[in-house]
């Protein structure tokens, strides 16, 4: 299985509900490494850009507005499969589809507000993580 870098945020519900250590926890024990973190307070144009995939979608505004709805907290996670394994950590979008167990499952209160965000692909990993960490994209073998 290949290592591989990806991008996760712990939106602003989440830090609000004071569960950053518990879902590092959560990274912690399914072997992911958090090679780099930043807390940070997302500007409209950042959240903006970073779902800019969402422009047309009729939830857009209100996430740009919930992302911007107070600090967050970014991480560049590193394992095996580090990619396909977050999003099984993450759980389905809608807490309520999410399996038991799971951080939108046991965090998360509504499709909107929903803990973490987590890129789902190796094409938007690359491009997200170097959004938030310049310079860093996937796994370079060091
Ligand atoms: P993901 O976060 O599970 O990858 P995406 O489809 O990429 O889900 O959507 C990005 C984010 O947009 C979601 O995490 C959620 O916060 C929000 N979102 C997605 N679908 C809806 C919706 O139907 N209503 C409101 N918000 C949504």
């Amino acid at each position: 299985m290949a290592i591989e870098r990806t991008l996760s945020i712990i939106k602003p519900d989440a830090v609000k509900k004071n569960v950053i250590g518990q879902i590092y926890s959560r990274f912690e024990g399914a072997g992911l490494k958090v090679i780099a973190a930043r807390m940070t307070w997302l500007s409209e144009q950042e959240a903006g850009q970073f779902y800019a995939v969402h422009k047309e979608r009729p939830f857009f505004k209100d996430l740009v507005s919930f992302m911007t709805s107070g600090p967050v907290m970014i991480q560049a996670l590193e394992g095996e499969n580090a990619i396909a394994k977050n999003r099984e950590l993450m759980g389905a979008t809608d807490p309520k589809k999410a399996d038991k167990g799971t951080i939108r499952a046991d965090f998360a209160e509504s499709i909107d507000a929903n803990a973490v965000h987590g890129s789902d692909a190796p094409e938007t990993a690359a491009v997200e993580v170097a959004f938030f960490f310049p310079g860093m994209n996937t796994y370079s073998g060091r």
